[in-house]
């Protein structure tokens, strides 16, 4: 693994969640591994569990952590080549990637989707630029098209909290008053391709996910339906991707509430908007793992860092 991009990079699923449930046992046991290695986490839009659970995953290793705030402090990069830089673009992707390789071991990038063009966002312009440039190995924090370190998190809290040989696991969109990218969603459905499970969406109409990444999973818009029966029920936002980027329903109908979840599992990646996404009675009930999910995070992130410090 040179990069962790995708969740691609993941070859056997029960593998990767068994290392990462051994690690959460003791967390400081590969403590020598990240002497002297230097992670570096450049946040193009905010965070609070990635940059804080991967700072803490890289503490565990014995690494030095640099943060920075790329989207509101560093320069506007330039991504383009051969472009006459006398506009608002301060520096090229080039130069920064190669400098900021000279000062650590492992980079972290956060790059949500813009929203505005799907070819645009679809490129990956600013994982791919690094991942080009710094020579050095790159861990996607979310990117436009996808959050593997959430979608890890997130089987592994599936994996401790399953009590059924094939579980049914829904995704569920459900109404925000902003524009949300597809990445969290799409990982998900991604994560679920590798899961034995009976796995479902369901989402109102337009608000079907990229058919590439859907492919040959079952999209029901009645979401009573979807729901019955259902062992896990994964909750999440996103905006429109055949009218790309864009909210075309806020039908307060497909909040999730106790009485729709029933006996399920109630999952989200967070942040949540409460008495929108999802009712309070939800969020406040023993049913919601959201908090495991958060605590997971560190132990994706950790596995991933180790994966890579081992190849250093
Ligand atoms: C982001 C999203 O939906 O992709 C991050 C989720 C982890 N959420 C918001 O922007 C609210
Ligand atoms: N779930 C998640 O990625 O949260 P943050 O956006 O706060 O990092």
């Amino acid at each position: 693994m040179k990069h962790f991009l995708s969740l691609q990079e993941i070859q056997s699923l029960p593998t990767w969640i068994s290392e990462a449930v051994e690690l959460k046992k003791d967390p400081y046991r590969d403590h020598a591994l990240g002497k002297g290695k230097v992670l570096c986490l450049l946040f193009f839009n905010n965070s609070l569990r990635t940059r804080l659970s991967t700072q803490k995953a890289a503490l565990h290793l014995g690494m030095e952590v640099m943060v920075m705030n790329f989207g509101s402090e560093g320069w506007l990069l330039e991504y383009e080549d051969g472009t006459i830089m006398d506009h608002g673009t301060a520096e090229h992707v080039r130069e920064a990637a190669q400098v900021i390789a000279q000062y650590c071991d492992i980079v972290g990038i956060r790059a949500f989707a813009g929203l505005k063009d799907r070819k645009t966002d679809e490129a990956e312009q600013t994982l791919t630029a690094f991942a080009r440039y710094a020579g050095i190995p790159v861990v996607n924090l979310e990117s436009s098209v996808g959050h593997p370190l959430q979608a890890l998190a997130d089987a592994i809290t599936i994996a401790e909290h399953n009590t059924r040989k094939r579980p049914k696991i829904v995704l569920s969109w459900a109404p925000h008053p902003r524009p949300l990218p597809h990445a969290v969603a799409n990982s998900f459905v991604e994560m679920m391709k590798k899961q034995d499970a009976e796995f479902i969406i369901t989402n109102p109409e337009g608000y079907d996910l990229n058919p590439e990444i859907r492919q040959g999973i079952t999209v029901e818009h009645d979401q009573a339906k979807a729901m019955e029966g259902a062992d896990f029920v994964y909750t999440k936002n996103w905006s429109s991707f055949t009218d790309y980027g864009q909210v075309i329903n806020q039908d307060k109908n497909w909040m999730v509430t106790m009485e729709k979840l029933g006996k399920a599992r109630f999952m989200h990646c967070l942040p949540v908007r409460r008495n929108v996404v999802v009712e309070d009675a939800v969020l406040n009930s023993p049913q919601s793992l959201v908090m495991a999910q958060a605590n997971n995070r560190t132990y994706s992130a950790q596995l991933v860092l180790k994966k890579l410090l081992q190849q250093l």
